[in-house]
């Protein structure tokens, strides 16, 4: 199984919960805030088994656009989401 964590812009994370509810997947919200910018996104920890991310990654690409924001006279590019894919050694639900 792997777990997915997907640092996502809030203004996306209401349409990527619902898209993933959709197709049955689980996942937890947390609120987070980017150590560069020091503004609010959102961490998604998704558990799936290996077959599934692609997909799950799919359905995060097809809502989460990337941006360009101003940091002073510095031209940023925030990403629409920052996945990492880690191996998970264990998943239980008790
Ligand atoms: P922030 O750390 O607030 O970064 C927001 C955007 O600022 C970044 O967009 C990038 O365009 C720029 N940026 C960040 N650090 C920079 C630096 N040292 N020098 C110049 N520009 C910098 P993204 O790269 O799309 O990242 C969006 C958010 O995803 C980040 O918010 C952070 O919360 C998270 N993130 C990105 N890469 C990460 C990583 N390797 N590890 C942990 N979190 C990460």
């Amino acid at each position: 199984m792997k777990l997915i964590i997907a640092i996502v812009q809030d203004e996306f994370t209401n349409q990527v919960i619902k898209d993933l509810m959709a197709k049955k997947y689980r996942t937890t919200k947390l609120s987070s805030t980017g150590g560069f910018l020091k503004s609010g996104n959102t961490t998604l920890l998704i558990g799936v088994d290996n077959r599934e991310v692609k997909n799950v990654v799919s359905i995060i690409e097809e809502s989460c656009k990337s941006k360009k924001v101003n940091k002073g006279k510095e031209e940023l590019n925030i990403g629409g989401a920052t996945i990492f894919v880690l191996n998970m050694e264990d998943y239980k639900r008790i």
